[in-house]
């Protein structure tokens, strides 16, 4: 059956730490769109947290989101690709 409820091909990450209000806005809003995602959690990782870092022009907060090897940004981001319609091309 076709459906028109976004899906995703392509695996979305989701890197937080704890106790991040903006990585809690994240998780809830990919929930509420019916994807689902994978989180990695940096507290314990800062090795990863740098790397990413690195490679991705020095970001400095998180959540840091992927879709594939798209880096999203944060939630903001996350939220502002999905509200332009431009993020069903990504997944
Ligand atoms: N605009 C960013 C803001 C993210 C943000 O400020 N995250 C906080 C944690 S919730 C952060 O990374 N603070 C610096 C830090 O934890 O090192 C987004 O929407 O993801």
């Amino acid at each position: 059956m076709p459906s028109d409820k976004p899906s995703n091909k392509k695996e979305i990450r989701v890197y937080t730490t704890n106790y991040c209000p903006y990585c809690v806005n994240a998780k809830k809003f990919l929930t509420s769109l019916g994807l689902p995602f994978s989180e990695i959690n940096l507290e314990e990782n800062p090795e990863l947290r740098a790397k990413l870092s690195s490679e991705n022009n020095g970001w400095r907060t998180v959540p840091m989101i992927f879709i594939g090897d798209h880096f999203v940004g944060g939630f903001t981001d996350l939220k502002a690709l999905h509200d332009s319609g431009k993020m069903n091309e990504l997944l």
